[in-house]
């Protein structure tokens, strides 16, 4: 077994820089908002965990019944011999499709990706442990800006799965897939998780769940942004929000706070921030598909939907799509 091959195109401080200024314009702006991608400290990662257990929240249950159902027949209509992941994380339903690659003989190579370099260096390592037959070359970086820089050569997949697209507008998920394609050959493909619009009650309960941990999975932004830029915020202040938006199809998690006060934020230039009795502040998107609207957003950048598989409920989507 060799060590992984890790290009880091991404430095701890570009991520404490991108940090500031990503919560200085979101404090600042009319209406406020924190962007998702902070949600995933330690904490956030642990308490996320515990929602992909909860009851209500279907989504990670009903793709692994895809992946565990059609992992071999995705591996082959790929045809890829290289599999890239985005937001590898510890890759755990990844291990799905390098099983079924790796029995079929066609696969060489994996390629996970992901903004964290120690959560990637364990997650290559013991990839590279486990599946001796594959080359494993981790890449560090972020979706804004080193998406064009994922290594060449061979057939290739992008695996984004979980459904993590939905946590973009239209706008920044057309910006994000042109991105992706520019580095993209005829050939290579794009396997893409996308969560489904569905029943309302469904949908706000699997952000809503019964037991809580979602609105302290909404909850920790606040801490994680104390933590990095010495602020203020009382959780305890703010009370969590998860609605089904009909126009825009898609949920929305807000932090309403329940009385009026001012939070000082020393990192950004000891900004004070002041909140009104119930003001609403976004902290996430999950936008929710359809197929023909899956199928435009690809075609629009280049890409053909070759395969969509569903669970036995309708409630998830996987599509396969390749480049002409
Ligand atoms: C990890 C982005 C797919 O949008 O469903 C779960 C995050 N937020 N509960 C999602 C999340 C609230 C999740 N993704």
């Amino acid at each position: 077994v060799t060590t992984p091959t890790v290009d880091v195109h991404l430095q701890p401080d570009d991520l404490a820089a991108a940090l500031r200024t990503d919560v200085l314009d979101g404090l600042t702006s009319t209406p406020k908002e924190l962007p998702p991608k902070y949600f995933y400290d330690d904490r956030g990662s642990r308490l996320f965990d515990e929602i992909t257990r909860l009851p209500e929240y279907y989504p990670t249950r009903r793709e692994r019944e895809i992946l565990d159902r059609c992992a071999g027949r995705i591996m082959e209509a790929s045809g890829c011999d290289t599999m890239i992941e985005l937001g590898s994380g510890t890759s755990e339903k990844t291990r799905l499709l390098l099983d079924a690659g790796v029995e079929a003989g066609s696969l060489r190579r994996f390629v996970p990706f992901d903004v964290s370099e120690t959560t990637l260096r364990d997650a290559a390592a013991e990839i590279a442990c486990e599946y001796p037959a594959l080359d494993v070359h981790g890449v560090v970086g972020d979706f804004d800006h080193h998406l064009g820089l994922l290594p060449g050569g061979g057939r290739r997949l992008v695996a984004f799965l979980g459904g993590t697209i939905g946590n973009l507008t239209p706008s920044e998920r057309k910006r994000f897939l042109a991105e992706l394609v520019s580095g993209f050959e005829p050939g290579d493909g794009l396997l893409l998780g996308t969560d489904l619009v569905k029943d309302v009650g469904r949908l706000e309960a699997a952000y809503d769940d019964g037991a809580g941990v979602t609105a302290e999975f909404n909850r920790n932004v606040l801490l994680v942004v104390n933590d990095a830029l010495g602020a203020d915020f009382d959780p305890a202040r703010f009370q969590h929000v998860a609605f089904f938006d009909l126009d825009n199809e898609w949920i929305e998690m807000r932090l309403r706070s329940r009385s009026t006060h001012v939070v000082r934020v020393p990192g950004c230039d000891d900004l004070r921030v002041a909140f009104e009795a119930g003001e609403e502040m976004r902290t996430e998107i999950s936008a929710k598909f359809r197929r023909p609207g899956v199928e435009s957003e690809l075609n629009a950048v280049g890409l053909e939907l070759t395969e969509w598989w569903t669970d036995s409920a309708g409630d998830f989507a996987l599509s396969l799509s390749v480049m002409r």
